[in-house]
Order: C-alpha cells, then sequence, then structure tokens
C-alpha cells in the first residue's frame, strides 16, 4: 500500500512540475506571436482555420430559408414567472395540472400537517408544560393511520404519474421523424422522411438576438421547423459527448447519447416559435447552443422543405424514385419465392 502511495505521490509531483513548465512557457509563445515579423506576415499566413459548426455559414443557400414567426413573449421561452412554461402540448398540459394542481397542493397540506404537529409538540408537551409525561408506548388506531394514510396518498400520485411516463414513451404514428444530433456546440437537423436533408443550427451573436427581437442567446441561424398538428417523432443522438434535447413547452427532454438512438414525440397544434436548451452539461460552450422549433403550417412546412433543397413525400421526384426501383427490383424475387415454396413443401 505505501508503496502504491509513494508512487501515486511521485507521478502528482511530476504533473505539477510539468503543468508549472507549460505555465511558464506560455507567455514567451505569446511574445512571439506578438513581436512585429509575425504581425507583418500574419495576413499572409493563409486562410483561417474552420471552427466546428462553420459548414452553415460556408455552403451559400440557393433559396433563401424563409423564417414564419417572431417569438411570443410568455410563450416557448423563459419567463420571470414561477413555474412551468406554458403548456403547447397534450402532454405537457396533462404534465402541468399534475404538478400545479395535484402535487403542489398535496405537497403543501402534508407539509403545512407536519409543522403543525410541530409546533404543536413543542407547545404543548414541552418540559414545563406537560412536566409528568404519559408513558403510552403503543396505540393501534394512529398505527393504522400513520400508515395506510401515506400508502394511500403515494398510490393517488403514482396513478397520473405512471400513466404520463408511459404516454411520454408510447409514440402514436408519426407524421414526421426528425433526427436531432448534438455537437460541440451545435445542433443539427434531418429530415429523413423528406429527401434526408440536414439543417445546422447555430447559435446567433446577442446583437444579432436584438436585430430580430430574439430573447438573448435563444436565436439561432437555422431552426428546427414542423408542421402544426402533426405527430412528430424526435429521435436523438450525438457527434461526441452527451447532449440533451429539451423544449420545456413541449414537455419534452431527451438525452442525446453518442452511438444511440433515443426517441420522444410531440404534437403541437398552436403555430409558433419555442425554444429550448441544452439539458445536459457538455462542455465549454454548454450554455450557447439553444434549439428554436418553429412550428408552422403544412403548406408553409413544405416551402420551408423545398427552400432546404428537401421534398414532400409522395410529391418531388426524389420521393418517387426510390419506391420505384424498389418495387421493381422486389417483384420479381418475390414471386420467385411464392412460386417456390409451393413447390418445395410438396
Ligand atoms: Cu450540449
Amino acid at each position: 500500500m505505501t508503496r502504491v502511495k509513494t508512487k501515486l505521490i511521485a507521478a502528482g509531483l511530476a504533473a505539477l512540475a510539468l503543468a508549472s513548465v507549460a505555465s511558464a512557457q506560455a507567455p514567451a509563445a505569446v511574445a512571439t506571436t506578438a513581436s512585429p515579423t509575425a504581425t507583418a506576415t500574419a495576413p499572409a499566413a493563409g486562410p483561417a482555420l474552420p471552427t466546428r459548426g462553420a459548414p452553415s455559414a460556408a455552403t451559400p443557400a440557393k433559396t433563401p430559408i424563409p423564417e414564419f414567426y417572431a417569438p411570443t413573449p410568455g410563450v416557448g421561452q423563459p419567463t420571470a414567472d414561477i413555474g412551468l412554461q406554458p403548456q403547447v402540448t397534450e402532454l405537457g398540459q396533462y404534465a402541468a395540472w399534475f404538478h400545479d394542481d395535484v402535487l403542489m397542493p398535496i405537497i403543501t397540506v402534508i407539509s403545512l400537517l407536519v409543522l403543525g404537529l410541530l409546533l404543536w409538540v413543542a407547545v404543548r408537551y414541552n418540559r414545563r408544560a406537560n412536566a409528568t409525561p404519559s408513558r403510552t408506548s403503543h396505540n393501534t388506531v394512529i398505527e393504522i393511520i400513520w400508515t395506510v394514510a401515506p400508502v394511500l396518498i403515494l398510490l393517488a400520485i403514482a396513478v397520473p404519474s405512471i400513466k404520463l411516463l408511459a404516454a411520454q414513451y408510447a409514440t402514436p404514428k408519426p407524421d414526421l421523424t426528425v433526427k436531432v444530433i448534438g455537437h460541440q456546440w451545435y445542433w443539427s437537423y434531418q429530415y429523413p422522411g423528406n429527401g434526408d436533408f440536414e439543417v445546422v443550427s447555430n447559435i446567433l451573436k446577442d446583437d444579432e438576438d436584438k436585430a430580430k427581437g430574439e430573447p438573448r442567446q435563444l436565436g439561432v441561424d437555422a431552426r428546427m421547423v414542423v408542421p402544426a398538428g402533426a405527430v412528430v417523432k424526435v429521435i436523438t443522438t450525438s457527434d461526441d459527448v452527451i447532449h440533451s434535447f429539451a423544449v420545456p413547452a413541449f414537455w419534452i427532454k431527451m438525452d442525446a447519447v453518442p452511438g444511440r438512438l433515443n426517441e420522444t414525440w410531440f404534437k403541437v397544434d398552436r403555430p409558433g416559435l419555442y425554444y429550448g436548451q441544452c439539458s445536459e452539461l457538455c462542455g465549454a460552450r454548454h450554455g450557447y447552443m439553444p434549439i428554436a422549433v418553429e412550428v408552422v403550417t403544412k403548406d408553409q412546412f413544405a416551402q420551408w422543405v423545398k427552400a432546404n433543397g428537401g421534398t414532400m413525400p409522395g410529391t418531388g421526384p426524389g420521393a418517387v424514385k426510390p419506391v420505384a426501383t424498389q418495387t421493381a427490383a422486389a417483384t420479381p424475387t418475390e414471386n420467385a419465392t411464392v412460386a417456390a415454396q409451393p413447390a418445395k413443401t410438396n
């Protein structure tokens, strides 16, 4: 054990020494770059290094990508009020009711009851007020009450709670699937059913937010767009570390884990702009990868898909072509199998 300890201490000391060497060298490096010769050659040094998340800025869009809605104050973004954001999905409304009208009253009543009991005991049964205490050690009635009452309360909470949990994980037949990919530190959205185009979404600068009237640090250069009234299946995954895709007004939060596909869903009937944020600490710029989901009408959605170079299912050439090739390729094989089977069984 002592040998291991000594080794650990030695390793620690070595690391410290290395760190101090590195910090001592750092100012020297800065001084070199700041020297007049370096400054003079700097403009001819070559193209700037590409930054991660730059592709959206680098690829010029052919058609301007339309944006349909401005943010509504108090909806789909944080407010100064205590409590949940106004919910715009059915599940969110159920969850808000459960929180506000079931859990909060139960919690309040229990807290007040316990506080009352404590005060009662402290006042009525202290040494001065009750000099000769009772020797009671059992009381069947009270013991049954304090066992059964919590069980009933827990059951009353468990039923709506499990119902909500189950509904969150039971995606109805989706009208649209969006694959959400977390990156350090931006989001990208793929639309596999619409020609598989991808939207890369980066945070806006403060002055850009101001100019567009978007809440600070929540505006993005390319929004995730979905049609109103459609069941949207969201598949989350990640490019690097664990992120979490969360939009509070939709009551959704799903981890985006590298190498894994997670699933959640939402259906919003009211068109508008709703914001969220990455909700899993993912590194230095975790706080700067906002989510902006724009819920639009079906026509607006088709327009947006077209502007991104995608196709609507069943309309564009991209949608028809694979189906036709598939049928052509599949039919002879299927026929062959069907024809071969009776021969084999006989
Ligand atoms: Cu993140």
